[in-house]
């Protein structure tokens, strides 16, 4: 039996951020954490038979700390709010999945390079009822709504600004702005996400992160980790070398 990170201080900084957001699932239904890879898939035990591969995008303001979700209608996280994204098709690339199906979904058009720079990291789910892995490539994309800063030439270059005018939905998916990204309504998402989300929401720095779930029998009635390993890091520490 592999060991859990044990003594774990209650403020750890994962602790921490998911604390900030008001909706963030208890650490009752987040499972335990390991402090490696190795130990992680010895604890679940879980070799996969197949994968599918997925893309998410994640559309922040910063300057109003808001963040842009999807309502989802149809498809896997049905009822739930997501980012946007779908599946990789045959022959595409992860960022060229995360371009189109951004744009499909919301309208909002962001040139490939500024894609591929934008990419956060990649998440592993694997579930105790079922044989496939989902791997998920997520790119996070800092936008501007507004148009004055850009015509005074105060435009940071790591925001893309958007007219806000062509968000738009499909039948798939309505976008809604949350005007405080604390209010993301996590009880309403993947449990995942009130561990990796609210660590790179809460992160001043710019970040990395890799992460590894393994969910219990139920899929997204149950929607409950049973172990998880992340790797969460600064964007710029000269040490990385996953590039
Ligand atoms: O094609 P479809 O809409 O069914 O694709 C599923 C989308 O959901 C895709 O963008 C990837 C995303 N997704 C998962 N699992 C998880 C998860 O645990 N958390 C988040 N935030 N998104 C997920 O497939």
């Amino acid at each position: 039996m592999a060991a859990p990170v044990t003594n774990t201080p209650p403020t750890d900084a994962s602790t921490e951020a998911r604390l900030a957001f008001r909706h963030a699932l208890p650490s009752s239904r987040l499972g335990q954490e390991y402090k490696s890879l190795e130990s992680f898939r010895k604890a679940s035990g879980f070799v996969p038979a197949q994968k599918k591969e997925y893309s998410l995008v994640v559309i922040t303001e910063p300057a109003r700390r808001r963040i842009l979700l999807g309502e989802k209608h149809r498809g896997f996280g049905k009822g739930m709010h997501n980012s946007f994204g779908g599946k990789v098709e045959l022959g595409e690339s992860d960022v060229e999945s995360a371009k189109r199906e951004l744009e499909e979904e919301t309208g909002i058009c962001v040139p490939m390079e500024r894609m591929a720079q934008s990419k956060l990291g990649t998440l592993w789910f694997t579930f105790e009822d079922s044989p496939t892995e989902m791997v998920v490539h997520v790119f996070r994309i800092n936008v501007s709504c507004d148009s004055n800063t850009v015509s005074s030439g105060e435009m940071d270059e790591s925001i893309f600004r958007i007219d806000p005018n062509v968000i738009r939905g499909c039948d798939e998916i309505t976008p809604v702005w949350f005007p405080d990204w604390h209010e993301i309504p996590m009880h309403n998402r993947f449990a995942d996400d009130s561990v990796w989300l609210t660590r790179v929401l809460s992160s001043q720095e710019e970040v990395l992160v890799d992460g590894w779930f393994h969910f219990e029998p139920g899929g997204q009635e149950v929607n409950t980790i049973l172990h998880y390993y992340m790797d969460f890091r600064p964007k710029n520490n000269p040490d990385d070398c996953s590039a």
